[in-house]
């Protein structure tokens, strides 16, 4: 299946690739962070303020929007892309890892997940082809494919059978984008690789997976509870048998040292909540590790967030005023810090990209870790 991914470099000293993904709606350049807007919206911020901060592709999902106001509105709308005003390339999560995160009463057979909308109790089944339809019907540009991600804590046994469902409904899946057009028309789906921390399973999901020719491939199940070190070894055992020319993506990661590891792996997408929820909680990134806002610390700091962020006009405000505004509970501070955080993390992946294209990212990344790990200004 042509993925419309090409490599466009190779670092000389780990895995990481430099990339480019067609979509219907723009090239993305990988490696990519996808801010997330699970309903429709990167919470507080405009499409336009997205693209200022330099966000080529953002994430939907399918859990929420097909809750409410529910795909079949969006689709007799126009699409998300419409809906949202955001011309770019979105990616939709398939739903079923957030029906183990919100819904009551879930009950997964082998034909879908059955559960509770969290909203008014509604009784709502998830199916492989549902899901492929709701993402049509948003007119997602990338699909996921419906999968079952265990918690850390599962058991071999429940890893086992997590997995087996995984392959058979991206078997589903996979044919029914295929006999409705819709990977024809242009649309991509991927395969997720489930396994836990079972190195023979996620191998067996990949090989199942790779079999039935995605156009790119994701690496579910990572960071769900297990400890920190636990998690590259499952990133790893993915990549190394993941198909070189096919786009990798990491579901739902990470911390910025944890995203460099992985793209020194041979990951090239990531899309995680932390920068924005953080944003709301009062944290900044910065090179030097995470500030904390509320800290009696920043009341008189009159220095901005990042020097560095103080060519856009929203990155001059001064920690002191932001601070005055998180504790004062203005929305302002929210929507400034969430500015900032998602420019951190466009901007990160921005310089992993410059440094694999150098060949020096082996050398780059270790020393951006060990200074961001050292900070505490
Ligand atoms: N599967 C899906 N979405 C996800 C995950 C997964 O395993 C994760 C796990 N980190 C986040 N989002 N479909």
């Amino acid at each position: 299946m042509d993925s419309g991914y090409e490599i466009l470099a190779v670092d000389a000293g780990s895995s990481a690739r430099r990339g480019c993904l067609k979509t219907l709606h723009g090239s993305v350049e990988t490696p990519i962070f996808m801010p997330v807007g699970t309903q429709g919206t990167v919470k507080g911020l405009l499409p336009d303020q997205l693209t200022t901060l330099g966000a080529q592709i953002i994430l939907g999902n399918t859990y929420h929007l097909n809750l409410r106001p529910t795909s079949e509105l969006i689709s007799e709308l126009g699409g998300l892309h419409k809906f949202m005003r955001w011309s770019g390339p979105i990616l939709t999560d398939s739903g079923g890892f957030q029906v183990f995160s919100l819904a009551k009463l879930r009950k997964i057979r082998d034909e879908g997940i059955r559960f509770q909308s969290h909203l008014d109790g509604r009784e709502v089944i998830l199916t492989p082809k549902r899901v492929i339809d709701i993402q049509a019907n948003l007119g997602s540009d990338i699909a996921m494919v419906l999968d079952e991600c265990p918690p850390a804590e599962a058991t071999r046994k429940a890893c086992e059978a997590a997995v087996e469902r995984t392959i058979r409904w991206a078997r589903e899946a996979r044919a029914y984008a295929g006999e409705t057009g819709f990977l024809e028309k242009g649309h991509h789906v991927f395969g997720i690789v489930q396994g836990s921390r079972h190195k023979d399973l996620r191998q067996q999901c990949a090989a199942a997976l790779i079999e039935m020719d995605f156009p790119g491939y994701a690496i579910g199940g990572v960071s769900v509870g297990e400890p920190e070190e636990e998690m590259m070894p499952q990133v790893t055992m993915c990549t190394e048998v993941l198909p070189a020319d096919k786009p990798r993506y990491v579901m739902g990661v990470g911390t910025p040292p944890q995203l460099l590891k992985m793209i020194a792996a041979g990951a090239d997408m990531f899309d995680c909540v932390m920068p924005t929820r953080e944003a709301r909680h009062g944290i900044a990134f910065t090179e030097d590790g995470k500030l904390n806002l509320r800290n009696n610390r920043f009341r008189d700091d009159n220095k901005p967030l990042m020097e560095r962020f103080c060519d856009l006009e929203t990155g001059q405000f001064t920690r002191a005023y932001i601070r005055h505004l998180i504790i004062a509970g203005e929305i302002l501070g929210s929507v400034l810090l969430t500015m900032h955080n998602v420019r951190f993390y466009l901007d990160l992946m921005r310089q992993a990209r410059e440094h694999i294209e150098a060949g020096d990212y082996a050398r780059w990344h270790q020393s951006w870790i060990e200074r961001y790990l050292a900070g505490k200004k």
